[in-house]
């Protein structure tokens, strides 16, 4: 079969979804061809052509995102919020103008919405779930005629009726298709600034009550092994002529001997790539883990340390404390590694006092890349142990808000001080600062906050 894969984001980041399922489909004989949204210049225009030139019998759209906050200083609060429906809804109707192939949808941000996305799009097949298995498997039934409707992860709408079948996870990442890097052009991402991405394993064996991974993923790690990692890394280097990649999976230091043994490989292999990644955990961070990430081509780590009060740690469960986070950015500054820190406020219990908690912790150090702060925690799924509590509160009227951009804010943190916090902490050197709002016309300045302060004050 002709597949089209199409990367629908149209916000700068790897299109690892789409390369992954590329490789995979192309691994079982269909012949694959990749769009990325993110350049596209005369989107109709482009799409078109591709459409009639590679004539798809079957095209996959990869969904990331529903929506997200974007950096606008301009703007209320230093942010926009974007909603990216309208920008899937855009692809799917030129699709349907320009071709009869099958659409099929999948990709982290359809996995929560499957049913509101099909609606949305009035569409009738998408699959969750990781797809190395599941989308060749339905290209498979579709040439062979065969039943497309218990394919593990189907979302489908057949005479007029939703029904789903659960998503089966991959149990051996190693001997799966490299992703397709080679059917991108590296370039225009390079120039975005836009790093390859590796996946090194799933799975999460915390459950902070903020975070969907733990259910999403399994709370068993999948590994892949550290030949697997660097033949991806080798794989990238190869075709892209990045030198550095990044690992994209959650908690990369956990368990802590696979991201020991990957560094390993790296050295023995005398590779000499670079590696970073978006989320270290603040737990066992020694000076001699921290000198084998360095010798193995470490260039950037996020510690992700959320917050540094022993209160929200707690409550947030993220199964360390103050003095753990106190223990990694000092080995982390003892060593040569340009690392930079993620903070997130405003989770069940925060107040100004824990915010103060925090700061006063960070204050003790110099942070090379700085501190990512995050205000308001956005509400997804009922993965997340919060959205329970966002609904007993108040905060979450309506289900269908979660496809909307539904935030939560803690009710200890007043209207007055959330006002006047975004630029409090943008005057704090290299403090970046993203607010989430539950919409683009919310904002604190024309009173639209969910609660007000005298239902706060009343201990709501
Ligand atoms: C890594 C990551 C990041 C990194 C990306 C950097 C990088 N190096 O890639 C960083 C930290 C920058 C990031 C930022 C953000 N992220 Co992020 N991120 C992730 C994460 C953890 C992994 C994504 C990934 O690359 N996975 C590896 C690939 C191989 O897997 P995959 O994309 O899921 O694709 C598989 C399947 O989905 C499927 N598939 C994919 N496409 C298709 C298509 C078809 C047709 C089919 C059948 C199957 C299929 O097959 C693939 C192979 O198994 C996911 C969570 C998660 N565990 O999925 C969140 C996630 C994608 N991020 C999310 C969000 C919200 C954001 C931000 C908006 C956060 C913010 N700042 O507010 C930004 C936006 C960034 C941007 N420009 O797009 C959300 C999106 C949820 C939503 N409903 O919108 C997710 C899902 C996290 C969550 N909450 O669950 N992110
Ligand atoms: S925040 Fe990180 S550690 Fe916590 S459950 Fe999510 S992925 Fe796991």
């Amino acid at each position: 079969m002709q597949v089209l894969m199409i990367s629908s984001n149209t916000l700068p980041a790897c299109p690892s979804g789409a390369i992954y399922a590329a490789g995979a489909i192309r691994q079982a004989g269909h012949a694959v061809q990749i769009y990325d949204r993110l350049f596209a210049v005369d989107l109709a225009g482009e799409l078109k052509a591709q459409l009639a030139k590679f004539q798809p019998d079957v095209v996959g759209i990869s969904i990331r995102l529903v929506f997200s906050d974007e950096m606008d200083l301009g703007a209320p609060l230093g942010t926009h919020h974007t909603d990216l429906r309208p920008r899937v809804k855009e692809i799917v109707d030129i699709i349907r103008k320009a071709s009869s192939a099958w659409i099929v949808l999948g990709g982290p941000g359809f996995n929560y919405y499957a049913r509101d996305w099909l609606e949305y799009l009035n569409l009738d097949y998408g699959i969750r779930g990781e797809g190395e298995e599941t989308f060749p498997l339905f290209l498979q039934r579709l040439t062979d005629n065969k039943d497309i409707y218990s394919i593990p992860g189907c979302v489908y709408r057949k005479d007029g009726t939703f029904n789903s079948v659960p998503p089966e996870p991959v149990q051996d990442l190693d001997n799966q298709a490299l992703p397709a890097y080679d059917l991108l052009n590296w370039q225009p991402y390079a120039e975005r600034k836009v790093t390859p991405a590796v996946l090194t394993k799933r799975g999460c064996s915390f459950a902070c009550t903020y975070c969907p991974y733990s259910k999403l993923e399994g709370k068993r790690y999948r590994l892949k092994s550290p030949q697997r990692v660097l033949a991806e890394a080798d794989n990238i280097v190869r075709f892209t002529n990045s030198r550095r990649v990044m690992f994209c999976d959650n908690n990369f230091n956990v368990p802590r001997r696979h991201a020991e043994s990957i560094c390993r490989t790296f050295i023995t292999t005398g590779s000499d790539f670079q590696w970073g990644t978006g989320d270290l955990r603040p737990i066992d961070i020694t000076n001699d883990f921290c000198r084998l990430m360095e010798e193995s081509g470490c260039f950037y780590i996020n510690l992700s340390i959320e917050s540094a009060s022993e209160s929200m740690l707690r409550s947030m469960k993220r199964g360390y404390t103050v003095r753990q986070v106190r223990d990694s950015l000092e080995a982390l500054s003892r060593s040569q590694i340009s690392f930079g820190a993620s903070l997130m406020f405003g989770a069940p219990g925060e107040t100004p006092e824990t915010i103060a908690e925090t700061l006063c912790v960070l204050d003790d150090y110099r942070l090379p890349l700085g501190v990512w702060i995050t205000i308001g925690v956005y509400l997804w799924t009922d993965y997340q142990d919060i959205v329970a509590e966002a609904r007993r509160t108040g905060f979450l009227k309506d289900d269908k808000e979660l496809f909307t951009g539904a935030v939560y804010l803690s009710p200890g943190l007043p209207k007055s001080y959330l006002r006047d916090l975004p630029e409090m902490l943008r005057a704090r050197s290299g403090y970046s600062v993203q607010f989430n709002k539950p919409s683009e016309k919310w904002d604190l300045i024309d009173g639209t906050h969910l609660l007000t302060d005298t239902a706060i004050s009343n201990g709501r």
